[in-house]
């Protein structure tokens, strides 16, 4: 899976990796390689265009880490755009809420039905595992392929557990209410429904789509896009998402040797996940999408993982180095007092942060007072973001007539950037303390 991208990758980055300058000819030569890897693996032009440019703005205008090679720090931006691209952060993995309704769409041979076997098995065997039973009914209203319905009463087979309807009408809307109506005085917790694909997205199937959508209000509607239909499959995308919409998306076929290029369209175009990805016809053939893991395999180099990892502890670092050299210094500009804000904000919310400290169910820490810190860290942040340079690092210069121009531009009263500095002005008291009786270990971490 992705090996196209990843042989190319590893290839473009193992002549770079070790050097100890890049210039700028070197970065654009990488970038011409790396563009000429995306749109040989099918990705769209204009999609290839701004993945550079946003590679090369960033590389160019950012100091690199004293700390991190050049090269190490473009890998990494690659890395980083990759991951975006392709989702951001991995989440919690994706499993399906009970009880849902899942409607699966398609167009013809996509792999609709065989992906439906795939998710089943996938939920029941993770049930399994944990020493439950899923309730799990699968059933079809495609009625024009005289096999169909059979194809997916064969896979059900193969699913521990799972239910198979078969039902009496033949009108796919009919058929679709039937089914719901088993599922619901079956007490079902998953209804897996398996939907006619056509070759080409048309009026009819679309119509169809929408009325069993109407009747049964699924929880999840998926469409199955087939890997090897490259950018083909972006229309048809935009085309099911304009007439009934649908939340994710499962990639199929990605065990052929398509370049994937759909996969990266896909993502950045609709700005729905790629939930789900088919790795091969057998049923326990499936995985999750996890865009972090997936950017760093399309990358193809085993430490890469780890060198993140360095990357990001230093930049932590270098963040902490700062303001550890303001606390020596004896003096917080509100730069620093932003910078630290961020910092806070990076871990979380407030009343995410005060679980994790001694003392956090505290009943003197009322969720109203938590929840005032919070408004106020907020505005804080805003207060300082609509400051000049000048006025975070001399605050004394805030005039009646600059606080009011602050606060339009915060949206917040002349009252919150008084208590602001009220604020700043007691931490400039608990810097100095610091500075005279000597660090509290961990205070800033
Ligand atoms: N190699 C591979 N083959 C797949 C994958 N998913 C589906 N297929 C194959 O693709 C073909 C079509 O799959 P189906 O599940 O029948 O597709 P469908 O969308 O239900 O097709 P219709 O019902 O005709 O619209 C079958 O031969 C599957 O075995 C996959 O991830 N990898
Ligand atoms: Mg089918």
């Amino acid at each position: 899976m992705f090996d196209f991208l990843s042989n190319k990758f590893s290839s473009i980055f193992s002549k770079i990796t070790g050097k100890g300058k890049l210039t700028e000819s070197d970065i654009d030569q990488v970038l011409d390689q790396v563009k000429d890897a995306l749109i040989e693996a099918d990705v769209p032009l204009a999609l290839v265009q701004t993945f550079c440019d946003d590679i090369k703005k960033e590389v160019v205008g950012q100091k690199v880490l004293a700390s991190l090679k050049p090269s190490e720090h473009l890998i990494k931006v690659v890395h980083d755009r990759l991951k975006a691209f392709l989702g951001g952060q991995d989440s919690v993995p994706f499993t399906f809420q009970l009880p849902s309704i899942v409607m699966v769409m398609g167009l013809q041979g996509s792999g609709k039905t065989t992906s439906i076997g795939k998710m089943a098995y996938l939920t029941s065997s993770e049930a399994k595992a944990k020493g439950k039973d899923r309730r799990i009914l699968m059933a079809s209203v495609d009625f024009y392929r005289p096999a169909a319905v059979d194809q997916l009463e064969i896979l059900c087979q193969q699913v521990p557990g799972a239910t198979f309807y078969r039902a009496q009408s033949t009108d796919p809307v009919q058929a679709a209410k039937e089914i719901m109506a088993f599922y619901q005085k079956g007490l079902f917790e998953l209804l897996f429904l398996d939907t006619a694909g056509r070759l080409h997205v048309d009026e009819q199937m679309l119509d169809e789509l929408k009325q069993i959508n109407a009747a049964l209000k699924p929880k999840y509607k998926m469409l199955v896009l087939d890997a090897m239909t490259g950018q083909e499959s972006l229309a048809v995308a935009e085309q099911f998402n304009k007439a009934v919409g649908f939340d994710m998306a499962v990639l199929t076929k990605m065990d052929s040797n398509s370049r994937a290029g759909a996969a990266f369209a896909f993502r950045y175009a609709l700005k729905k996940p790629i939930v789900f990805v088919g790795s091969g016809e057998k049923i326990a053939d499936l995985e999750r999408l996890y865009p972090e893991r997936l950017a760093g395999r399309i990358l193809g180099m085993g430490d890469i993982t780890s060198l993140i990892e360095r990357a990001n502890e230093k930049i932590k670092q270098s963040e902490q180095e700062s303001l550890e050299k303001a606390i020596n210094k004896g003096q917080l500009s509100l730069q620093d007092f932003a910078d630290q804000l961020k910092m806070m904000q990076k871990l979380g919310s407030l009343s995410q942060i005060v679980k994790y400290m001694p003392g956090g169910s505290n009943p003197a820490l009322s969720p109203e007072m938590i929840q005032k810190g919070e408004v106020e860290l907020k505005k804080f942040g805003a207060i300082i973001s609509s400051m000049t340079h000048k006025e975070r690092i001399m605050p004394k210069v805030l005039d009646a007539s600059r606080k009011k121009r602050v606060a339009a531009g915060a949206g917040v009263t002349v009252a919150d950037i008084n208590l602001l500095l009220e604020r700043f002005e007691q931490s400039q008291q608990y810097v100095k303390l610091l500075k005279k009786f000597g660090r509290f270990p961990g205070v800033f971490k």
